[in-house]
């Protein structure tokens, strides 16, 4: 335990869990778990970043550590708990606000792109700040790794900035934390709109697969992906909504995109859409029997949460000790 590497990872339970996530970070999650000492963490305070009704937070906010738990996290072997319940995370993110600068947060594409859905009047301050959260989440740990997908590799070289610059200012406090991005992590685009990615707050709910998507909902919505006029099952830029399905058919199963190209030769799309959505389908069927039985066991979820944040806290309060004494605050005892 004492040699291993930390790392540190979390989603937001602004929605339930997507077959991009799950893909893209959390399959990646469960194959590192033996080797790292990992925090893995449910990061309800991000998802209030955006409008969110509060039963429906509580109840993602579960959802997202029965997915995590039924797609393979042990919470044995990791430390696994709910963001707000370690209050240290809102705390060293003040203090990080004060050595953010509003310029480098104005550039994040994922800042950009929210608030352009939102009235000017209305973007909430927490949205802005949201990658010096992230950073806080992060930088407690002293992790050494990040696993995130490739969308989030901004939000990684803030965190880093940050911390630089906090080192510099103060002498050595925090683990500068490098990405860590599988190699085959290939981003999961949205089945309506293949140019972007897929998302689990994305209003048209044709555009993404839930892990909790019965296999009509999976074939129905497989059926209505958009692709092209071409005909031609082909991994290639300019067929992004099949080559969007060839990712997931490729991640799902191993084989290579041009094993799966040859396997359609001549084939035409309905056959190899439906093959996609029964491949989903099957990958998925064991992981929502478990979700199934862990969300009819909360007082199972409760103690697993709770036994995370004392975990948790003790290694986050040891970081944030340090920063409040070197920024000049005095100690209570
Ligand atoms: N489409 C995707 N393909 C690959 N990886 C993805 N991730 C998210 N979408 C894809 C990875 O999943 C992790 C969870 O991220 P998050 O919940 O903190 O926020 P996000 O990246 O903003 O995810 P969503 O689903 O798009 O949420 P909303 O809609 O609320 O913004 C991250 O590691 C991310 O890289």
């Amino acid at each position: 335990m004492e040699n291993k590497k930390v790392i540190f990872s979390g989603m937001q339970p602004s929605g339930s869990l997507t077959l991009g996530n799950y893909l893209g970070a959390l399959k990646n999650w469960v194959k590192l778990q033996s080797e790292y000492d990992c925090y893995y963490c449910v990061v309800d305070m991000h998802a209030i970043t955006v409008p969110k009704e509060p039963k429906d937070l509580r109840k993602n906010t579960l959802e997202v550590l029965a997915n995590y738990i039924a797609a393979g996290i042990d919470p044995e072997q990791v430390t696994l708990f709910i963001q707000s319940h370690v209050s240290a995370h809102a705390e060293l993110s003040w203090v990080l606000n004060c050595f953010s600068y509003f310029g480098e947060l104005g550039r994040m594409t994922q800042f950009k792109d929210k608030s352009k859905k939102l009235d000017n009047n209305s973007i909430p301050a927490g949205l802005f700040t949201y990658p010096v959260l992230m950073a806080a989440d992060i930088l407690l740990y002293q992790a050494d790794l990040v696993p995130v997908g490739e969308d989030q590799r901004q939000h990684l070289e803030i965190t880093r900035d940050i911390a630089q610059r906090f080192n510099n200012r103060f002498s050595e406090t925090f683990k500068v934390p490098d990405p860590f991005i599988s190699k085959d992590g290939a981003k999961i685009m949205s089945l309506q709109d293949p140019t972007s990615k897929m998302s689990k707050s994305d209003s048209n709910e044709n555009a993404y697969i839930i892990l909790m998507d019965d296999a009509d909902t999976i074939r129905r919505k497989l059926k209505r992906a958009v692709t092209d006029s071409e005909g031609v099952v082909r991994y290639n830029d300019n067929q992004p909504g099949v080559k969007n399905l060839i990712n997931i058919y490729s991640k799902i199963t191993d084989k290579t995109t041009d094993e799966i190209a040859a396997l359609y030769e001549g084939k035409g799309y309905a056959q190899f859409k439906d093959d996609v959505a029964e491949v989903i389908i099957g990958e998925l069927k064991p992981i929502q029997e478990k979700i199934d039985y862990l969300l009819k066991n909360k007082d199972y979820l409760e103690k697993i949460y709770v036994h995370g944040a004392e975990k948790a806290e003790a290694a986050a309060r040891k970081t944030l000790r340090k920063v409040y004494k070197k920024v000049g605050f005095i100690p209570r005892y």
